[in-house]
C-alpha cells in the first residue's frame, strides 16, 4: 500500500512548483544514499568539532526518517523542511560543504599560530555555517518561520502549545487535528482557523497567510512559492524569483525617485533655512528701528508740548480781541497795497533815469565839447525832480508807521497769539508771505506733520514686527523644508469637484457645475503623530473650521503626505460627510537619505 502511494505521488507529481528544482524519479534511495555519504565524509572532521557533532545530529535524525517510511508526503511532513527534492537539494549542499569545511580546519591549523586576522574571519565563517546548520536541525515544522523555530523545537517526545493550552506529542505538531487554543501546533495545516501559515517565498519577500487558505486549492499570490498549496490538489508554481525580480526592479526605481526627491527636499531645506535667516535679521532690525521711532515720537511729542505750552503763554499775556485783530488785518492789507504801489513809483523812477542817462550817452559826440547833449540831460534831470517831489517824505513816513503797526501788533511778541488762529495765520501768512520769508506757523505746522510722520513709522514698524513674528512662529518641518510650500496652491479635479488646499492657509471645494465654493478649512495643526518627534509628525495636516455640512459637523480637511518628487494632490475621498482626505506627494517628505529609508519599501 505504502509502496503503491509513493509510487502513485511520484507518477503524479509533474513538476516541484519551484523554479530550477525537477522532480526527482526516485528521491528516497538518493536522500539515503546523500545522507550516508555525509556521515561518512564527516568522519574526516574531528569528533570534537561542532559542526561536525551538529551535521552528524541532522543528518541522521533525517536519515532515520526516511528510512522508517515509503510516504513521501509524510518524510516531508516529519522533516518539515519543504518538498522532497527541497531536503534532496540542502543534503547535496550540505555534503559539499563538509567538504569545504575540512579544507578550511586545515587551513586554520596551519595558520593558527600567527595569522591572527585570518584566523578570526575564519572562524567567523564558521560561526555562521554552524548557526545556520543548528537552526536546521532545530527541525521546524511546515508554516513556521525560522525566527520561531526555537519555539518548536523538540525537546522531548512531547510539546506544550505556545499559549500553554495543551500538552501534546511533539507528532501532533502539524497532524491535522486542531490540539491547541490558540492554534499553535497546526501552523502548517488549515485545521485550526486562527493559525498563521508561514510562506518563506525564497527570492521574494516571506509572508503570512490564515491557515483556513492552507490547501484550500487556490495559489496564493502571497504565498508566490506556492507552498500553502502542497497536498498536490492543484499545482501553484513557484513565481518567486519572477515577482522578487519585478519588485526589486520597482525598488530600484523608487530608490531613485526617493533620490531626486531627496534632493529637492534639500533645496527646500535650504530655502526654508536661508527664509528664517532673513526673517530674524529683518526683526532684530525692525526691532531697533521701532526704538529708534520710539525715541523720536517721544521727542516730537515734547517739542509740541514745549510749542503748545509756549504759545498758551503768549495768548494768555496778549489776549487781542478779535474785531482788533480784523481791523489790524486791514490796515495790514492797505500798507502791503502801499507797498507795492511804492515799490511802482520806485521802479518807474529807474526806468525815467535809465532813459536821461541812455539819452545822454547815446547823443553825446566824444570827439567835440558837445554841451548840447549834457544840458538837454541836466533840463531832463530838474523836470524828473519836480515830478518826484515829496518822495523822500512819503518813505520815511511810512517806514514809521510800519514801526508804529508793528507795536502795536506784537507788542513784546514775536509770534502772534493763537487763541485766534485764522487772524494770526492769515496776518503771519501774509506779511512773511510778502517778505518771502517761512512763518512760525508753517514750522509749528511741519513741527505737526513730522510728528505724525514719527507716529506713523513706529505703528508701521509695529505692525511689520507682528507679522514677521507670526511667520517665524510658523511651524514650517523639523528642517523648515515646508517653508517652500507655504501659500502655494494645489487643485485635485474629482469629476463633481475640484478640491483646493493652499498650504498652510485654506482648502476649498469648488463645484465643476456651478462654480459655487464651499470653504473646507483653514490650516489648523500638524497631525501624522502626537509628537513633533516621531518622524511621521509631519506627514498629516488639518483644515479645520470650514463651512458647517448640512445637520452635520463643520467641514474638515486630513492632508495625507507622501514623498514624491512634484508637489501633487493625488486623491481626494470623503469618507464621512464633510469629512474629506487628501493625498498629496511632496518632496519635503521624502526621506533625508533615501538609500537608508528604502529598506521600509515604502511605496512612493
Ligand atoms: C456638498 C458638498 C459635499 C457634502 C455635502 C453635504 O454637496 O460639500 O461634499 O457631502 O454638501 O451636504
Amino acid at each position: 500500500m505504502q509502496v503503491t502511494r509513493t509510487l502513485f505521488n511520484a507518477a503524479q507529481k509533474a513538476t516541484t512548483g519551484l523554479f530550477g528544482l525537477a522532480v526527482h524519479p526516485n528521491p528516497k534511495s538518493h536522500l539515503i544514499k546523500t545522507y550516508r555519504r555525509t556521515l561518512e565524509t564527516l568522519t574526516q572532521i574531528p569528533p570534537t568539532a561542532v559542526y561536525r557533532q551538529a551535521t552528524e545530529a541532522l543528518t541522521q535524525h533525517r536519515l532515520s526518517i526516511i528510512e522508517s517510511s515509503d510516504n513521501i508526503k509524510e518524510i516531508e511532513n516529519r522533516i518539515g523542511a519543504g518538498i522532497i527534492e527541497e531536503i534532496i537539494w540542502q543534503a547535496e549542499d550540505e555534503l559539499k560543504l563538509i567538504a569545504k569545511v575540512k579544507e578550511w580546519k586545515i587551513q586554520v591549523s596551519n595558520v593558527k599560530s600567527n595569522k591572527s586576522i585570518l584566523s578570526v574571519l575564519i572562524i567567523l565563517s564558521l560561526c555562521s555555517l554552524i548557526y545556520a546548520t543548528t537552526e536546521e536541525f532545530i527541525e521546524i515544522p511546515r508554516g513556521v518561520p525560522k525566527s520561531k523555530a526555537s519555539l518548536y523545537e523538540r525537546k522531548g517526545p512531547n510539546w506544550t502549545c505556545l499559549d500553554g493550552s495543551g500538552f501534546i506529542p511533539y507528532e501532533a505538531i502539524n497532524d491535522e487535528y486542531c490540539d491547541c487554543a490558540d492554534g499553535s501546533d497546526e501552523p502548517g495545516t488549515s485545521a485550526c482557523p486562527n493559525s498563521k501559515f508561514y510562506c518563506k517565498n525564497i527570492g521574494h519577500i516571506p509572508a503570512y497567510i490564515s491557515s483556513s487558505r492552507v490547501n484550500d486549492g487556490v495559489c496564493d499570490p502571497e504565498c508566490c512559492d506556492g507552498s500553502d498549496e502542497y497536498d498536490g490538489k492543484i499545482n501553484c508554481p513557484n513565481k518567486c524569483e519572477e515577482f522578487g525580480a519585478e519588485y526589486r526592479k520597482h525598488l530600484k526605481e523608487m530608490e531613485i525617485l526617493r533620490a531626486q526627491g531627496a534632493d529637492k527636499k534639500q533645496e527646500y531645506i535650504k530655502y526654508g533655512q536661508k527664509l528664517k535667516i532673513e526673517l530674524l535679521n529683518s526683526l532684530d532690525f525692525a526691532i531697533v528701528d521701532l526704538n529708534a521711532a520710539k525715541i523720536k515720537c517721544a521727542d516730537r511729542e515734547a517739542e509740541l508740548k514745549k510749542l503748545e505750552h509756549l504759545e498758551k503763554i503768549k495768548s494768555e499775556s496778549s489776549p487781542i480781541p478779535v474785531k482788533e485783530y480784523n481791523e489790524r488785518m486791514k490796515k495790514y492789507r492797505v500798507k502791503i497795497k502801499g507797498l507795492k504801489d511804492q515799490i511802482n513809483v520806485l521802479q518807474g523812477n529807474v526806468d525815467a533815469l535809465s532813459k536821461i542817462l541812455q539819452d545822454l550817452k547815446n547823443g553825446h559826440n566824444q570827439n567835440e565839447n558837445d554841451i548840447t547833449i549834457v544840458k538837454s540831460a541836466i533840463t531832463a534831470y530838474d523836470e524828473f525832480l519836480d515830478n518826484n517831489k515829496g518822495l523822500e517824505d512819503f518813505n520815511v513816513q511810512d517806514n514809521e508807521e510800519d514801526e508804529k503797526e508793528d507795536e502795536i501788533l506784537m507788542g513784546d511778541h514775536k509770534v502772534p497769539p493763537v487763541h485766534v488762529p485764522e487772524i494770526k495765520k492769515t496776518i503771519v501768512d501774509m506779511v512773511y508771505g510778502f517778505l518771502g520769508l517761512e512763518s512760525n506757523e508753517s514750522q509749528d505746522r511741519s513741527d505737526e506733520s513730522e510728528t505724525s510722520r514719527a507716529e506713523k513709522d513706529r505703528k508701521e514698524l509695529e505692525n511689520k514686527i507682528n507679522d514677521l513674528k507670526i511667520k517665524l512662529s510658523k511651524d514650517h518641518g523639523k528642517q523648515d523644508e515646508f517653508a517652500k510650500l507655504d501659500g502655494e496652491c494645489f487643485e485635485y479635479d474629482s469629476g463633481e469637484y475640484t478640491y483646493s488646499i493652499c498650504m498652510f492657509g485654506a482648502a476649498t471645494q469648488k463645484s465643476n457645475k456651478d462654480h459655487s465654493s464651499t470653504h473646507l478649512g483653514n490650516f489648523q495643526k500638524w497631525s501624522g503623530a502626537q509628537s513633533e518627534s516621531d518622524p511621521g509628525y509631519y506627514t498629516q495636516q488639518i483644515y479645520a473650521n470650514g463651512l458647517r455640512c448640512w445637520n452635520g459637523p463643520e467641514r474638515s480637511v486630513k492632508l495625507n503626505l507622501e514623498c514624491g518628487i512634484e508637489n501633487e494632490i493625488i486623491s481626494v475621498v470623503e469618507p464621512e460627510k464633510c469629512e474629506y482626505h487628501l493625498k498629496m506627494k511632496t518632496p519635503a517628505v521624502c526621506p533625508d537619505n533615501p538609500f537608508i529609508d528604502s529598506n521600509k519599501h515604502d511605496e512612493l
